[in-house]
């Protein structure tokens, strides 16, 4: 949403902060550091390391000698200069402080803040009009204790106060939530402890001479007669009661990011802003003919490849000039949560209908993409202003969420309302979003000041968020529920879930869907019967994958297995000594507290033993991408009763081992790769039943598809054992058996071939994939592969890689030496005999087919160390 103010007047106040440490704990170092430049938006560690205060957090084992920044009160100060007073209504407005600060203005206290989710708007004219510097040099202060302390006191607080506390001995209350800040910075098992200060947000000056336009949002009703009406709301804030104030409201195009329509467009209202005092709501009702509605990725009936339609809308606030304008966007399109009853009474469904489609949602969770979210959040506004890295982080994640064939993404309880940034590219590219409300895993205090405090929080954060097509669900909590309810059914928190949510909802956002917590539903929270659940039972509990099978959940919203980060986030935390499989730094950069060598079994179980940086990397990841693979297979494959997965986790806030598919320095892990066929919209999958091998097809287009499909057993070295071709169909949005293949011909030889399956669409003459092993990848008697590979110029941007062999070689896997490479497919199974081309983008160390071809690199399953 771009916002282009004329006659309010904005200063930005993010440059010449600096900062210093205000009080010691035991454990800092000797001196209180002087006063040193601060970067805003930022966090204290970050400008620490800027001044070589600290070294990187990251890097190695750091993160323990870094802990005392979190037990240390910092204080941020700068000179806010004034030519002339400001009007009478101004605010100084805090975006996001992170977290317990007391806000100061020429030394009298303005505001004391504690909630690092709320946007801080401090009225200021009177101050700056006629007090303290206002002519000249305002001194503006913020200082920060520390949340662990203040976590701490509170705890003690609650306990003393006597109401709603625990009895003796059942548990003990934590600190992380009696503060209201996003709690992986407490440390998770994926993320370290850093548990950080600082003005995350951007810092401005406004001054409302007038009015000015305070929130929007809008409601869409389609009629049968193919229109539909978007009712605007506009609520304006007037600093002059008797302003003469006006709206004009336009659509002004509609289309996507590729491609804009030449539709009519209904014309532009201008609307009188009723008199009154202070704020005021408008409403207007646009009938658009022929809407186009907003699909989800790869749902859009106008073609899969399509992205969601957009509307964008002009806003202007107006007297006798414009005072404010906003250019913003809006979907049309509708969403249900489904919960039909099943007809034996054993359960209830769970799924997402969108514009009167059911979608099976194919998605992961997104964590915060850095321990210091300040770096993602500093950023331009729009993509096509011009990228800066954090930018970058965040639109290449999503891009990689929808090359992947994913339709939504959770944002889990445990980290942040993302940035504006992310919404609008999620509205762009189609993927739904499941908006956990920032709480997790634990017990939270529920009533007065803290039931008060997420009023103001929600209460903010649904405004800002309403407006996104994309937004699909809001959720109360991460796991809350699942770990107390069953025991306590008023658990600590659940107020907020149960009532004070819900009302705040009602008034805000009454249409969309909202689910008390993930997991949650029937009288066992994590129940496969109802609602959502987390299968955390085989990754936390039997190791073994294959245990996926026996799931039979509705609606999947966690499951996944760990795996190493690549080797360019091995790069940056690990000095030389460090590059161990074992080493006590790889060892620290694994949170996920199963016992390092319970997780090392666990891909053991199916792969060699682990020896080498090279074997922790492949092994592990192709652990993950089998582990994932067969868990969503399968729960596609009872599509109908199954309708989402939601894999843990997308992305890394560090170089870590963790269940993220896209590691810290954005490099896909062999998991990713898997997805775009685990999730493509026609999934061929092949499931081993005793003596034959079943072969199912699963749709989630909404007509039928029909086609060839090619199957069979071959040994190694490309000697078919048996071959088949049938013509086969399944019906719109349905899965089935489509054929069979007998393994009677392998005579238990299974360690010795692989069944391999192809469907080719009539239609659309694509070609959906998959392989079979028979046996434990480690056991396979696999032969040299015989690689051979050529490389071309492609065009500016692309190298092009190709690949064949002579015999099998499952999970190529592609790298160069010494440098990483972004290759546009990697850790495939290549058939004997078979050529894969694959490009791969150029960099400015390897830019020519002779700088690629002696450095790169091909690893299979047969391997030779
Ligand atoms: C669930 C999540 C996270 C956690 C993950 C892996 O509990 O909600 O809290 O990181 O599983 O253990």
């Amino acid at each position: 949403m771009k916002a282009l103010f004329i006659t309010m007047n904005i200063r930005e106040l993010n440059d010449q902060w600096q900062f210093r440490q205000t009080t010691a704990p035991d454990a800092t170092p000797s001196c209180m550091l002087p006063w040193l430049p601060a970067t805003v938006p930022g966090h204290v560690h970050v400008d620490l390391m800027a001044n070589g205060v600290i070294e990187d957090p990251f890097y190695r084992m750091h993160e323990k000698s870094v802990a005392w920044v979190s037990e240390t009160g910092w204080t941020y100060q700068r000179t806010i200069h004034l030519d002339a007073p400001v009007a009478p209504v101004s605010y100084l407005v805090f975006e996001g402080l992170d977290t317990v600060a007391e806000i100061r203005l020429n030394g009298a206290v303005i505001a004391s803040v504690d909630n690092m989710f709320v946007p801080h708007e401090i009225p200021v004219g009177a101050l700056l009009m006629s007090g303290h510097g206002d002519l000249g040099d305002n001194i503006l202060e913020v200082e920060f204790r520390s949340a662990l302390a203040v976590g701490r006191e509170r705890v003690s607080a609650w306990m003393a106060a006597g109401e709603r506390v625990p009895t003796p001995g059942s548990f003990t209350l934590s600190p992380k939530s009696f503060v209201r800040k996003a709690q992986y910075m407490y440390g998770w098992d994926w993320g370290p402890q850093l548990v950080s200060c600082g003005i995350w947000l951007p810092v401005k000056l406004v001054e409302v001479p007038v009015a000015r336009i305070l929130n929007w949002t809008y409601d869409v009703a389609f009629s049968p007669n193919d229109s539909a009406e978007i009712t605007v709301s506009v609520t304006v804030e007037r600093a002059d009661p008797d302003a003469e104030l006006s709206l004009d409201l336009a659509i002004v195009s509609v289309g996507n990011d590729v491609e804009l329509y030449e539709d009519t467009l209904p014309s532009p209202a201008l609307i009188t802003v009723p008199e009154g005092v202070g704020v005021v709501t408008v409403r207007h009702a646009i009938t658009v003919d022929a809407p186009r509605r907003w699909w989800p990725n790869r749902h859009n009936p106008s073609g899969q490849g399509v992205h969601p339609t957009l509307y964008t809308v002009e806003i202007a606030l107006r007297n006798s000039t414009e005072i404010e304008s906003k250019t913003v966007r809006l979907g049309l399109r509708t969403i249900e949560l489904v919960r039909d009853p099943d007809p034996d009474g054993k359960g209830e469904g769970f799924k997402f209908r969108v514009n009167g489609e059911d979608i099976f949602i194919k998605g992961a969770n997104w964590i915060p993409s850095d321990s210091f979210p300040s770096r993602l959040e500093n950023k331009a506004g729009s993509i096509d202003d011009g990228l800066n890295e954090a930018d970058n982080r965040v639109y290449n994640l999503i891009w990689n969420a929808c090359d992947a064939g994913m339709n939504m993404l959770r944002v889990w309880g445990g980290g942040l309302y993302e940035s504006e940034h992310f919404y609008e590219l999620c509205d762009e590219h189609g993927i739904l979003v499941w908006q956990d409300f920032p709480f997790a895993c634990d017990r939270y205090p529920d009533i007065g000041v803290y039931a008060d405090s997420l009023r103001e929080e929600a209460t903010k954060a649904i405004r800002r968020l309403r407006v996104h097509p994309s937004l699909a669900i809001w959720c109360g909590n991460n796991e809350n529920q699942m770990f107390y309810w069953e025991a306590d059914k008023d658990f600590l928190g659940n107020r907020l879930y149960e009532n004070v949510l819900p009302e705040i909802l009602a008034a805000e956002d009454p249409t969309r869907p909202y689910w008390p917590g993930s997991s949650f539903g029937g009288d066992n929270p994590n129940s496969p019967d109802y609602g959502d659940s987390h299968n955390w039972e085989v990754w936390h509990g039997i190791g073994d994958w294959t245990n996926y099978s026996t799931d039979n959940s509705r609606f999947v919203s966690e499951f996944g297995f760990a795996s190493s980060c690549g080797e360019a986030a091995w790069e940056t935390c690990l000095a030389s000594v460090d590059k161990h499989p074992h080493s006590p730094v790889v060892k620290w950069h694994d949170k996920t507290g199963k016992g390092y060598e319970t997780y090392l079994g666990f891909t053991a179980l199916h792969y060699p033993e682990i020896q080498s940086m090279d074997d922790l990397v492949y092994y592990t990841q192709i652990n993950q991408a089998d582990a994932l693979k067969f868990g969503i297979e399968h729960y596609r494959r009872i599509k109908g009763r199954c309708w989402g997965t939601i894999v843990w986790q997308l992305n890394d806030c560090w170089p870590v081992q963790s269940w993220s598919m896209i590691d810290s320095e954005g490099e896909p892990k062999a998991a990713y790769f898997s997805a775009r066929s685990f999730y493509a919209p026609v999934l061929l999958s092949l499931q081993r039943t005793g003596d034959s091998v079943q072969i199912h097809l699963t749709n989630d287009r909404l007509s039928p598809v029909s086609g060839t499909l090619e199957f069979g057993i071959s040994d190694f070295s490309g000697t078919s054992i048996s071959a088949h071709n049938v013509n086969v169909e399944v019906g719109a949005n349905q899965s089935a058996i489509v054929a069979s293949c007998d393994l009677a011909s392998v005579n238990g030889r299974f360690d010795q071939v692989f069944v391999a399956a192809q469907f080719v669409c009539i239609n659309s003459l694509e070609e959906f994939r998959n392989v079979l092993l028979l046996d434990e990848p480690k056991n396979l008697k696999l032969n040299d592969p015989g690689f051979a590979y050529t490389v071309t110029d492609e065009d500016d941007a692309y190298l092009r890689v190709s690949i064949t062999c002579e015999a099998f070689a499952p999970y190529t896997w592609i790298t160069a030496m010494d440098t990483t490479m972004e290759f546009e497919d990697n850790y495939f199974h290549l058939l004997p005999g078979e050529t894969r081309e694959v490009l791969v983008l150029k960099s400015d160390d390897v830019a020519t087919a002779e700088e690629l071809e002696p450095i790169l690199r091909l690893r299979s399953m047969w391997h030779v160390s």
